[in-house]
């Protein structure tokens, strides 16, 4: 599949892992918009939140728990942090496999000014 978040998992495309299990990795963005930028994915190849089954429903909220314990251990937890997915062209979205960017580290700019 020419995915490249499948190839990363794969371990074809090296990666800076922050965290990994059976069905989840953590890894620092190569293109960090903030001091803590790490993108949270299912190892299962779903292309889009559009995607998402009911039956995908614990993957989705083990995805959540990550991102928190992620923060928690970066530290900012407290001082707060941002989770973002974005969906299809108008959301921003560039690579199709589903992932949760956890931002953070500095006070991020409102998304609605
Ligand atoms: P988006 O939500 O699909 O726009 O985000 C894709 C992110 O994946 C973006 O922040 C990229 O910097 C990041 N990324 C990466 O970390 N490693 C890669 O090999 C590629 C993209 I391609």
């Amino acid at each position: 599949m020419d995915c490249i978040f499948c190839k990363i998992i794969e371990g074809a495309i090296p990666s800076k892992k922050v965290f990994e299990n059976e069905r989840i990795l953590a890894f620092n963005d190569i293109q960090p918009a903030a001091p803590v930028h790490i993108l949270i994915i299912p190892k299962k190849h779903i292309p889009t939140m559009n995607d998402v089954t009911e039956e995908d429903g614990p993957l989705i909220a083990e995805m959540f728990a990550v991102a928190r314990q992620i923060a928690k251990e970066h530290g900012i937890a407290e001082s707060g942090y941002r989770l973002v997915n974005n969906v299809n062209k108008d959301g921003g979205q560039v690579v199709y496999h589903l992932h949760l960017h956890l931002l953070g580290g500095a006070k991020l700019s409102p998304l609605l000014g």
